[in-house]
């Protein structure tokens, strides 16, 4: 054999040993979720045929003539009785598409589907897009709400100078997608999620209005928004329902995760807060619950966060950023929450309904002070206490 094609031989074995990969829970978690050993999906993940030119004439040295450079932020849906993500893959060239990638089990041996998704683009063209929410909806389709980037034209002097939009598209079979109008605000918008039930006949999005492109300044927090056509989509009323304060972990930004999961207690909410640090943004991810009868009404807010980056995860592109848009409800009452660890890579970590249930109900909420903090942190001390005497 060749040197070229013992080359080749080598590379893909080496690839298929970190598909095949075994993952296994971490020991000594905090007991709300397990994390897991290994992220479930880097950039190394990302199909061969994508980044190498396998004709020898064309590439002697065997180089990549695609580097991938992240594998992060990903949509997530039970599918044909598989674990399927939808991947913000990020080329060296910063440009992030969309790719599907499934797994037999939730927390190892995911692999991509041989092509990105084609996503039209026949609306307002985007310069990049990122970060889908999958809802399959009541109405029958499955539907992907991303963030369509585009450079502000208003600003010709600034090439930073950018619009976050919510793009929408929708499929039947995760491979043909069609796209529909850019969801139509007064305001930038960046985290719109779709939630999968009629609300009043009317399909329901979560929001998230921002003043400019990072600030989200004066929006508020998660916002709510009632729409009659999802085909010309446009928000006319927006209210405000999971708000920002002062010294908490979402003080600067806060913005909805995958849609919520209907339980019997409630629906229950995945979300990131965001605050300013010397070192820059922190994103962690928290959760709250909101009645049955109606979604817009918080029942339930645990204080602080649920889940931040840790270890290793602290590390990549973009420091100290945990970030979810996707988990899977299983039948079984198991959950799979798919988090991005520094914008870098993806990884799981799994739960079940009645535990997360638990944990929001159960969990104190944030007194926002100090003073309450310690208060709250005496009561569960004096209720050990008691419960030591019986
Ligand atoms: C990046 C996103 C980021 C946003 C705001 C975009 O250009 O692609 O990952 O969330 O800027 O910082
Ligand atoms: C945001 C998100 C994510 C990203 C995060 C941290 O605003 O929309 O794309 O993970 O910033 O960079």
């Amino acid at each position: 054999m060749s040197g070229f094609k013992n080359k080749i031989t080598a590379l893909r074995k080496h690839h298929e040993e970190l598909l095949n990969r075994k993952n296994e829970p971490l020991a000594w978690g905090n007991g709300i979720y397990e994390k897991y050993k290994n992220p479930i999906i880097t950039a190394e993940h990302t199909p061969l045929e994508w980044r190498y030119d396998f004709n020898e004439q064309d590439n002697p040295y065997l180089m990549q003539r695609i580097m991938m450079n992240a594998t992060l932020n990903a949509g997530a849906i039970k599918w044909q009785g598989k674990y399927v993500v939808v991947v913000r893959v990020e080329g060296a060239d910063r440009k992030s598409f969309f790719a599907v990638a499934e797994s037999p089990n939730g927390v190892d041996n995911f692999r991509f589907w041989p092509e990105p998704i084609t996503m039209p683009d026949d609306v307002i063209p985007a310069t990049n897009i990122y970060d889908m929410r999958l809802t399959a909806h009541e109405d029958g389709w499955i539907y992907g709400i991303f963030c369509a980037e585009r450079h502000d034209d208003t600003c010709p002097g600034d090439l930073s100078a950018a619009t976050a939009t919510a793009a929408i598209a929708r499929t039947r079979d995760l491979k043909t997608w069609e796209r529909l109008p850019d969801l139509k605000s007064q305001s930038q918008q960046r985290n719109v999620v779709l939630h999968p039930e009629f609300v009043n006949g009317k399909y329901a999005f979560y929001t998230r209005p921002q003043d400019g492109f990072i600030d989200a300044g004066s929006g508020g927090g998660i916002g709510w928004a009632l729409v009659d056509d999802i085909t010309h989509a446009e928000i006319v009323d927006e209210k405000i329902i999971n708000a920002r304060h002062y010294h908490t972990i979402m003080e600067v930004k806060n913005g909805e995760g995958p849609h919520p999961i209907k339980t019997p207690q409630g629906w229950l909410h995945l979300a990131h807060g965001v605050r300013g640090c010397a070192s820059g943004l922190r994103y962690v991810l928290y959760m709250y619950m909101t009645a049955l009868d109606d979604p817009t009404r918080v029942i339930a807010q645990p204080g602080g966060y649920f889940l931040v980056p840790e270890g290793d995860e602290y590390i990549g592109d973009v420091m100290n950023v945990a970030f979810s848009n996707g988990w899977i409800a299983d039948e079984d009452g198991r959950v799979f929450i798919y988090y991005a660890s520094s914008d870098t890579r993806l990884h799981v970590a799994t739960s079940t309904i009645d535990r997360l249930v638990d944990y929001c109900m159960n969990t104190p909420q944030d007194g926002l002070t100090t003073t309450a903090s310690v208060e709250t942190i005496k009561r569960l001390i004096e209720k050990n206490r008691t419960t030591n005497k019986e």
